[in-house]
C-alpha cells in the first residue's frame, strides 16, 4: 500500500498521529498527494446562492437561519427560478464552474423539491455543474434529483459524531449518514465537510475526519468550514480555533482522502492572505467565490482575484474539472473493484 491508495479504515489513532506530525512534515506529505493528484496551481470555483433563507426548524447551534435563535436575519421565500437564474449565468460569467443553492428547511417538501428541480435544470442548461443543499432528503428524493441531473448533494457531517450533541439536538448523525447514503445509491456525487471551530477538541477533528474518509467511498467534494460566528447563536463567543490547527486539518483530510477536492470553505473572511495561501498548499483546492455565502460575507472577488494572481493560481475552468472527475472518478471505481477482490480473497 503506498501513500494515495484509497483507504477506508483508519482508526482515529492514526488520524490524531498525523495531526500531530511537524507542521513542516505534515505539510509536505499533504503537498505530495496533492501533487500527485491534482494540479496544485488550479483551484475549483463555485458560487453560492441561498434560495430560501431563516425561519429553519432545526437548531444547528452555529446557525444564522435557525427560528430559534434570535440572530436579526431578514426571511425570504423561495425564490422565483427567473432571479436564481440571473444570479448562475453572473457567477458563470466571473468564472464559477459550480453553483450551488442552499435552503434553510429540515427537509425538503416534494412541492419545494420540484421548484428546485426546475432551477437545477436551469442552471445545467447554462453549462454550470449543480449542486443543492437542502437538508435531509428521502431515498425517492434522491432519485428524482438524479433524474434531474444533479451533480452534487453538500449535506455536511458537520462534527464529531461524540461532538455532535453539543451542536444540534433536532437531528441526529445517524440521520446525516442516512441522507449520504441515499445521495451516493443514486450515483450522485457527494459533497460533505463539516466545521472547525466550535469548542470541539483535537480528538473530535479526528474522529469527523475519519468519519469522512471511512464511507464507502470518499466524498467526491470536502468542504472545511472555519466557523463564522454569528451574533444571536448559542457558538457566538467560542474560543477561535488556532490558525495552524485549522491548517493541520485540511493537510489531514488531503491525505486521507487524496482523489477529493477539500474546499477552503466559510471564513476566509476572517482569514489572512497568508493563512489561506496555507490551506492551499495543504491541499486545499476549492473555494466559494463571490461577496456572499448563504447568509454573511465572503471575500470580495477583486480581492480573491489580486490573491490568486499574487499566489500563482488559476481557476480551474469547466473542461479541467470535467477531465480531473473523470479521473478521479476511474480511480475510485479500479479501487473499489480491488477492494471487492481483495474481500473475496480473504
Ligand atoms: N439546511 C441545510 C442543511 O443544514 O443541511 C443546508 C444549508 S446549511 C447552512 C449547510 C452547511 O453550512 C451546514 O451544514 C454547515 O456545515 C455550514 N454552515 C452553516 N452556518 C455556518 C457558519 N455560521 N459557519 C460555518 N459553516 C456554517
Ligand atoms: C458548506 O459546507 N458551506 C457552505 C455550503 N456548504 C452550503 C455554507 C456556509 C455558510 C456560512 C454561513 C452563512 O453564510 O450563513
Ligand atoms: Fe437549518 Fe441548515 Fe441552518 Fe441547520 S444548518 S439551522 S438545517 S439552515
Amino acid at each position: 500500500m503506498n501513500d494515495t491508495t484509497l483507504r477506508h479504515d483508519w482508526s482515529q489513532q492514526e488520524i490524531e498521529n498525523l495531526l500531530a506530525l511537524p507542521f513542516t512534515d505534515l505539510m509536505f506529505r499533504a503537498q505530495s498527494i496533492h501533487r500527485s493528484r491534482f494540479d496544485p496551481n488550479k483551484i475549483q470555483v463555485s458560487t453560492l446562492l441561498s434560495i430560501k433563507t431563516g425561519a429553519c426548524a432545526e437548531d444547528c447551534g452555529y446557525c444564522s437561519q435557525s427560528a430559534k435563535y434570535n440572530t436579526d436575519l431578514e426571511r425570504e421565500k423561495l425564490l422565483p427560478l427567473d432571479e436564481v437564474l440571473k444570479a448562475a449565468r453572473s457567477a458563470k460569467d466571473k468564472g464559477a464552474t459550480r453553483f450551488c443553492m442552499g435552503a434553510a428547511w429540515r427537509n425538503p417538501t416534494d412541492k419545494n423539491l420540484s421548484r428546485v428541480i426546475e432551477m437545477i435544470q436551469g442552471v445545467h442548461e447554462l453549462g454550470m455543474e449543480t449542486c443543492v443543499t437542502l437538508g435531509m432528503l428521502t431515498a425517492d428524493q434522491a432519485l428524482h434529483l438524479k433524474e434531474a441531473g444533479l451533480d452534487y448533494y453538500n449535506h455536511n457531517l458537520d462534527t464529531s459524531p461524540e461532538f455532535y450533541g453539543n451542536v444540534i439536538s433536532t437531528r441526529t448523525f445517524q440521520d446525516r449518514l442516512d441522507t449520504l447514503e441515499h445521495v451516493r445509491a443514486q450515483g450522485i456525487n457527494v459533497c460533505s465537510g463539516g466545521i472547525l471551530g466550535m469548542g470541539e477538541s483535537r480528538a473530535d477533528r479526528s474522529s469527523m475526519l475519519r468519519e469522512l474518509a471511512n464511507l464507502p467511498r470518499h466524498p467526491e467534494s470536502v468542504p472545511i468550514n472555519m466557523l463564522v460566528q454569528v451574533e444571536g447563536t448559542p457558538m457566538f463567543g467560542v474560543d477561535k480555533l488556532e490558525p495552524f490547527e485549522f491548517i493541520r486539518t485540511i493537510a489531514v483530510a488531503r491525505i486521507i482522502m487524496p482523489d477529493s477536492y477539500v474546499r477552503l470553505s466559510a471564513g476566509r473572511n476572517q482569514m489572512s492572505d497568508e493563512m489561506q495561501a496555507l490551506c492551499f498548499m495543504a491541499g486545499a483546492n476549492s473555494i466559494f467565490y463571490g461577496e456572499r455565502l448563504l447568509t454573511t460575507n465572503n471575500p470580495e472577488a477583486e480581492a480573491d482575484l489580486r490573491l490568486f494572481q499574487r499566489l500563482g493560481l488559476e481557476f480551474e475552468t469547466h473542461s479541467e474539472l470535467q477531465a480531473t472527475e473523470a479521473e478521479c472518478g476511474r480511480r475510485k471505481a479500479e479501487q473499489s473493484e480491488q477492494n471487492a477482490d481483495a474481500a473475496a480473497i480473504n
